[in-house]
């Protein structure tokens, strides 16, 4: 039911099937059978919504100066392949969202900050901005579908935006949540979903050096398709983890249970380390289809970030660390 444009840059899938594709068999099923079909297929040919065409008000802060501390092993990938083949569930379970996603607004965007803090807080994005220390990092990212890609993200690190926060000393975690709005985004009325999207990291993960909050690509604003107006990035996680379009971060005792957890806890876990030597329930993860390379390469131990994180881990060994 899924009709697919391609692209000319676009490889065709081999042995990578989308996360969701799966899941959706399974559930339209459900769905067919709940009469609830046709009322939620109907989305899959909305257009491009009108352009605003102001501005964006965070334009003045980029270009961010480079991190030359977060240097890379492979090339980047070209600009028009990380912004044009998207996860972003809320507009579809196909890559190619770009189109649907215009209709996110960005602005005004609210950000809370909430749970075991000092004092809860809920600020404007671009008051947000202007409290965080904006740079330049080269990360690799690595989807559990086994593609990957190499991106300048701009940003600050996720530290900061915790140092604002004043988290008390029983916050052990902090939640992630997406915003959630199904007149904006048709893959929200798809009810099998637990929307909203939600992800977590320990409170150490959270203020590790390498967990960065995203706010722009390519040296400028990160477009919609990519998570606007903030999404984090943790490059030893798989992608999933790398939640889009914030506006709540929560500070909490308890492991949350996290949006993928609540659809397949047997294949999506809390952890979601990369590592090649564990495979997902239906692919390997032992190599991966770099976005505009031919062929496969060798996939790494927490996606070539182990140096930073694997201390992270000690003493939780009998976690699943890897899914
Ligand atoms: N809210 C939200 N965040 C999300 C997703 C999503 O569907 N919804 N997809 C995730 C997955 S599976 C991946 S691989 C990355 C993709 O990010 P990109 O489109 O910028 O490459 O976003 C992650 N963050
Ligand atoms: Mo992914």
């Amino acid at each position: 039911m899924l009709i697919k444009r391609k692209r000319g840059w676009e490889m065709p899938e081999r042995d990578a099937t989308p996360e969701a594709l799966f899941l959706d068999r399974r559930n339209l099923l459900k769905g067919a059978a709940a009469g609830g079909i046709l009322a939620s297929a109907g989305w899959f040919g909305l257009g491009r919504a009108e352009a605003a065409g102001e501005p964006d008000p965070s334009a003045s802060l980029y270009p961010a100066k480079a991190n030359a501390a977060y240097a890379l092993d492979r090339p980047v990938t070209a600009e028009k392949l990380a912004t044009g083949y998207n996860n972003f569930y809320e507009f579809g379970t196909d890559k190619d969202i770009v189109d649907r996603s215009q209709a996110l607004k960005i602005r005004p965007w609210t950000i809370k900050l909430d749970g075991m803090v000092e004092q809860e807080q809920t600020l404007g994005i671009d008051d947000l901005f202007k409290k965080m220390p904006f740079e330049e990092r080269l990360y690799r990212h690595r989807c559990v579908e086994a593609w990957s890609m190499a991106v300048p993200w701009t940003g600050f690190p996720l530290k900061a935006l915790v140092d604002l926060a004043k988290p008390t000393s029983g916050a052990k975690y902090m939640r992630m949540e997406t915003f959630e709005d199904p007149g904006m985004a048709p893959g929200q009325k798809q009810f099998w979903y637990p929307w909203p999207y939600v992800e977590g990291l320990t409170m150490a993960e959270a203020t590790n050096e390498l967990a960065f909050m995203v706010t722009g690509i390519y040296g400028k604003p990160l477009p919609t398709q990519n998570g606007a107006p903030l999404r984090l990035a943790t490059p030893w996680k798989y992608g999933f983890k790398s939640v889009k379009s914030i506006v709540r971060f929560s500070f909490v005792a308890d492991r949350p249970k996290t949006m993928w957890q609540t659809l397949a806890a047997d294949e999506y876990g809390f952890w979601a380390n990369v590592n090649p030597d564990v495979p997902h329930p239906r692919w390997s993860q032992a190599t991966e289809r770099f976005l505009g390379q031919s062929g496969r390469r060798p996939t790494l131990l927490f996606n070539g970030y182990a140096e930073q994180v694997a201390g992270l881990y000690k003493g939780l060994e009998g976690e699943k660390l890897y899914m």
